[in-house]
């Protein structure tokens, strides 16, 4: 059968669009699909344009979304199904909106275990499969309503799992840093973190050795481990270093962590003796109320020395931030910008605190009536989509904007140039140029947000709306019953205007 599966992007610029990460969903697919006998490509237009004579000439479509690309896979969805051809949607947003998302395909994916539903989808469009017999998919019943299959049962062994092929997506030879995944969920629960709700609170890893079977395979210049919380298990991850190193497949990578990961001497050493090059840390805030209130079980203080031993083990730090939670004030966004300089964080996300479907996070702004933006594009932590508590919505727009420029100012990426100019070691030659074109860029982006119509059109309506009196939360009703919402999971909102 032939089948095409497309990452839709973002509609308009932002903070990723220079950059050439896919996520791992649809390779992994890919390659179930290519092993059960199918022809496949996979189209991600960040990478390369999609063929669209191609698409429109297979047998069903995969499309793969995040919360922020939904509207564009609709849109994709539509047209397909104008043209008449079956398609299936899947990924993090519409396991939690499977109702929404019906309206704009024929078949919908919810939770893990994708690369099992396309392939049984296969069979089904084929006629060798009942419908009603594939778990983790809702479609369309006979009688006109939604039958939502129940979820597939999560893998116990990641390592029964495909390789993700990400030869099969167009234009991969442009991916420089190659993205691996070792391990799925996270054992902690932060309110604003839609990780666990989809992948669940239990840790589940890939033994070593089929990880570094992985990189022989892939043979990568750098690695970017996907995990959400790469250290959640830090013998197991002393493991893979180890043999990582045994192997000779030690390459620069990077990876997520929590601050947790510099308690362990034995684990950093390791990390720089595998060549971690770089660790993206869930920082989330430097306002300790805000940190307990998203039960992040991390303090200002943890932050701080981790930051110094990370930088003692000559691993860069680059600090994720969420900014404008309830007990955030307007001067809590420049004193993260104080912070970070201070602390000498070498990259730093700002990041809006933003409700995504599927967290408790979402659950409580939306029965409090302050979520103010149901333009899913618009949830990409790069916009207010909700009501803060201590400042108007224009207002942390504004100051995280400003909180930017302040961070990614004209000298970093001049100073990376002139350590290019004059280095003559090779490596970190190269690094300084990688250091140059992302400062460069974040330099760029920064003082060029407001330009983007869409951007402008954002700060209009809030500009409105900051004028207004916030509104009275309505009372609380009771959520219908519904068949998607299963545990752990979190019902559509009734007003859901998609
Ligand atoms: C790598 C990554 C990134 C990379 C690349 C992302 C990209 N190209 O979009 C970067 C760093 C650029 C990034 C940025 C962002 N990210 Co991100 N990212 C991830 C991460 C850590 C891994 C993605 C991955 O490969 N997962 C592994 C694969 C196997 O999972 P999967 O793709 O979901 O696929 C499974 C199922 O969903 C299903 N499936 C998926 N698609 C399909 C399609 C079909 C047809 C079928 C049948 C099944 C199916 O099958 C697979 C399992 O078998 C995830 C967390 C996570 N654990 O997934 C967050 C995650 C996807 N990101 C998230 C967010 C919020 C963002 C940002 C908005 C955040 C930000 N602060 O900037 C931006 C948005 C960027 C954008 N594209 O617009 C959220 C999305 C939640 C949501 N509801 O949308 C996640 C889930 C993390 C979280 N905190 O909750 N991200
Ligand atoms: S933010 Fe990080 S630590 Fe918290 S639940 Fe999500 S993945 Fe785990």
């Amino acid at each position: 059968m032939k089948i095409r599966l497309i990452e839709p992007i973002s509609p308009s610029r932002h903070l990723w669009s220079k950059s050439y990460f896919v996520r791992l969903g649809l390779p992994m697919i890919g390659a179930a699909l290519v092993e059960a006998g199918h022809d496949v490509r996979i189209f991600n237009p960040q990478l390369a344009p999609i063929d669209w004579a191609d698409v429109y000439s297979s047998d069903v479509v995969g499309l793969s979304s995040t919360t922020s690309t939904i509207i564009e896979a609709y849109r994709i969805g539509d047209d397909l199904r104008r043209r008449g051809i079956p398609v299936i949607i899947g990924g993090s947003h519409v396991t939690f909106m499977a109702d929404e998302a019906l309206r704009h395909a024929d078949y919908v994916a919810r939770g893990e275990a994708g690369e099992t539903v396309m392939v049984e989808l296969a069979e089904a469009l084929a006629g060798d499969r009942e419908l009603g017999s594939i778990t983790g998919i809702s479609y369309w019943g006979e009688d006109g309503n939604a039958v939502h299959a129940p979820l597939h049962e999560r893998c116990e062994d990641l390592d029964t799992l495909p390789f993700p092929d990400l030869t099969l997506v167009d234009g991969y030879e442009r991916i420089t840093n190659t993205p691996i995944m070792t391990s799925w969920g996270c054992p902690f629960d932060c309110t604003f973190c839609s990780v666990t709700a989809m992948f669940g609170k239990k840790y589940r890893f890939r033994s070593a050795e089929s990880v570094v079977a992985e990189i022989k395979e892939k043979k990568p210049e750098k690695i970017f481990f996907y995990d959400d919380n790469m250290a959640a298990n830090r013998k197991r991850l002393k493991r893979l270093l180890q043999l990582m190193i045994d192997e000779g497949v030690a390459v620069p990578w990077g990876a997520q962590v929590r601050t947790d990961v510099v308690r362990d001497p034995e684990l950093m050493e390791l990390m720089r003796a595998s060549n971690c090059d770089f660790v993206a840390l869930g920082l989330e805030s430097v306002n300790q109320a805000t940190l307990d209130s998203f039960e992040k079980s991390q303090t200002v203080g943890d932050i701080e020395h981790a930051i110094r031993i990370l930088h003692d083990y000559g691993i860069r730090a680059h600090g994720m931030f969420v900014l404008g939670a309830d007990h955030d004030t307007p001067d809590s966004v420049a004193d993260t910008v104080k912070f970070a300089k201070r602390n000498k964080i070498d990259t730093v996300m700002l990041n809006i605190l933003t409700p995504l479907p599927g967290t408790q996070q979402f659950e409580e702004l939306d029965r409090e009536g302050r979520i103010i933006e149901r333009d899913w594009s618009f949830y990409d932590a790069q916009h207010v989509v909700f009501r803060p508590k201590q400042m108007t919505p224009l207002h942390l727009l504004q100051e995280t904007i400003k909180a930017n420029k302040r961070f990614y100012s004209t000298w970093r990426p001049v100073w990376a140039f002139h350590k290019w100019l004059w280095q003559r070691n090779e490596v970190r030659k190269q690094r300084a140029w990688d250091r140059m074109l992302e400062y460069g860029w974040l330099w760029y982006y920064s003082r060029t947000w407001w330009t983007a119509a869409k951007n402008r059109a954002q700060r209009r309506r809030l500009r409105a709306l900051s004028k207004q009196q916030p509104q009275q939360p309505p009372q609380q009703k009771p959520r219908p019953a519904s068949r998607v919402c299963e545990p752990g999971m979190v019902c559509e909102p009734e007003k859901q205007q998609v």
